[in-house]
């Protein structure tokens, strides 16, 4: 295993060689989704996992990842930017009448974002181009209510186009995220409305290259200015939007993209905007059972489903700052960098992705306090992870599958997630322990399954040997792409990891063992 945080998140995966486009490639279910199923699979990327035909190979599970959600996953960690007319109001949630003059930064700097977002280990960054109140950071040309009409390069900028030159430059894939409620719209509740927000979809779409993901948020509140008629409307959140067709307009314009929402179809949102993922968390999840905006489903998306029909990843969302907006009454409230660390492992070491928001100031800058305290948060993980203290170590395992040299149980320490310890089939408890060379020291330790035949186990143990004694120094349930466990400081010569339940044959496919960084403090 690596040292470098980035790999807990970006191991060097190789999913070309025995891997392909697989048979069992699974369907991505939209609620809903009747006839536009065919079209949708077709653009959907194919599922990644191998095609099981060399002999003694493990059976993927029926429910596996696409290529591209593993690919996702990777990144581990990346960010948002909240940034319009409420950046100059000092609101959450502008109503939707205010005028475009107010949207004046004096010394915007979007490299300045990137950067930042680089810097902390973001390796994608969303930008809001248009938010609840319906100001667009882009000149659409569907509306007045935008960039257009501000001060900003006199009306001649396109922030969303600055945006996505800059992500590129420097590396980060772009997200963009636009609001499908519009508080400013006189048509908003109407049919009308669907047609403007999917011409603005288009725009957004076709304008700037390749996007890579789309942020479809579920909250609406009512009530607005929609063109001066200040009043609430509501709508039928299963039905107005008609998802499945803007789905489809998405994939058909971009086959690669991700979709966010409450329901997926490729990313779900974790259930709160803490940035957690619950303690055993599944990438499977019933889209079925989930409405885009609805309430009541939280702690289901928190925990995932284990008899999920669809994967779909976590997304745990949460700002840097109490708002998602910038305001200057809480330049004194940013995470602490431990607050974020603790954040990381209660997302990413859940096996899912965060997202953590980055909102600019009215400069335009993002604020000297959240650049300080996302360094150090990086700073924190970078050396907590920079040494695997299992360099050196031999592995050996009850069982492993067929006696093949290729499921042997080495597997787990070459940072690679293509190769990977298995067992027979209905081998449990499994076991797999690891020498060290001499006694160490440890505190926080990964494991990571191969999710790309599924994510199995669903109960396992881990043991220590100090002297001649075993003791038992964690329980614990799901792992998925990857968990992040933290203990008491440890000292241990031998460490074995238990298999108790999966559903299916046990794949495992790394382990690393490290000493946190004296920065991250009392921890958790
Ligand atoms: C929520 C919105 O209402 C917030 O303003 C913010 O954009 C957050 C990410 O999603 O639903």
């Amino acid at each position: 295993m690596t040292a470098n945080p980035d790999a807990l998140t970006q191991l060097p995966v190789n999913l070309s060689g025995d891997t392909g486009n697989s048979n069992k490639s699974t369907e991505m279910k939209i609620p809903g989704l009747t006839y536009l199923s065919a079209l949708l699979c077709a653009l959907i990327v194919s599922a990644c996992a191998p095609k099981g035909s060399a002999p003694h190979d493990i059976s993927p599970n029926k429910i596996i990842p696409t290529r591209a959600q593993v690919e996702y996953q990777k990144m581990g960690m990346i960010g948002f930017v909240h940034f319009t007319i409420n950046t100059f109001t000092d609101k959450e949630w502008g109503y939707g009448d205010e005028s475009p003059a107010l949207f004046n930064p004096s010394r915007l700097d979007v490299d300045q974002w990137v950067e930042t977002a680089k810097s902390g280990g973001m390796k994608e960054l969303i930008l809001t181009a248009k938010h609840h109140d319906g100001f667009c950071l882009w000149p659409s040309k569907y509306t007045e209510h935008s960039i257009k009409n501000s001060p900003y390069k006199n009306g001649q900028g396109d922030l969303v186009g600055e945006f996505v030159a800059s992500c590129r430059k420097h590396g980060l894939k772009v997200g963009l995220y636009l609001s499908p409620w519009d508080r400013n719209h006189r048509d908003y509740g109407k049919p009308e409305y669907i047609r403007y927000y999917r011409n603005q979809l288009r725009e957004l779409l076709t304008q700037y290259g390749e996007i890579n993901e789309i942020w479809f948020d579920g909250a609406n509140g009512g009530a607005g200015y929609y063109g001066g008629a200040n009043e609430t409307r509501t709508i039928d959140r299963k039905t107005y939007y008609d998802w499945e067709h803007t789905f489809a307009l998405v994939k058909t314009l971009q086959p690669r993209i991700m979709i966010f929402s409450d329901a997926g179809p490729d990313l779900h949102w974790i259930g709160n905007e803490k940035g957690f993922a619950e303690e055993n968390f599944w990438s499977t999840i019933d889209a079925d059972s989930l409405t885009i905006g609805g309430a009541g489903q939280e702690d289901y998306l928190n925990s995932g489903d284990p008899d999920g029909k669809n994967w779909i990843i976590g997304q745990c969302d949460v700002s840097i700052r109490p708002g998602w907006f910038y305001h200057q009454a809480e330049d004194g409230r940013v995470k602490s960098p431990q607050e974020l660390v603790d954040i990381y492992y209660k997302s990413v070491g859940r096996n899912a992705v965060l997202l953590v928001n980055l909102p600019p100031d009215r400069r335009g800058l993002i604020h000297e306090n959240d650049v300080r305290s996302l360094k150090a948060f990086r700073q924190i993980l970078d050396e907590t992870f920079r040494v695997d203290l299992l360099k050196g170590a031999s592995v050996s395992a009850g069982n492993f599958r067929a006696k093949h040299q290729k499921f042997s149980p080495e597997n787990v320490l070459d940072n690679n997630m293509d190769t990977y310890w298995a067992t027979d089939d209905n081998v449990f408890p499994a076991e797999l322990t690891v020498q060290l060379p001499e006694e160490r020291e440890f505190d926080r330790i990964l494991i990571r399954e191969p999710v790309q035949y599924g994510q199995r186990v669903r109960k396992f143990r881990i043991e220590v040997r100090r002297g001649n004694t075993w003791s038992t120094l964690y329980e614990g349930g799901t792992i998925g792409f990857g968990r992040l466990i933290r203990v008491r400081a440890t000292k241990a010569d031998r460490i074995r990891l238990v298999i108790l339940e999966a559903n299916n044959t046990v794949a495992i496919s790394g382990i690393g063992i490290f000493k946190s960084s004296n920065d991250e403090g009392a921890g958790f």
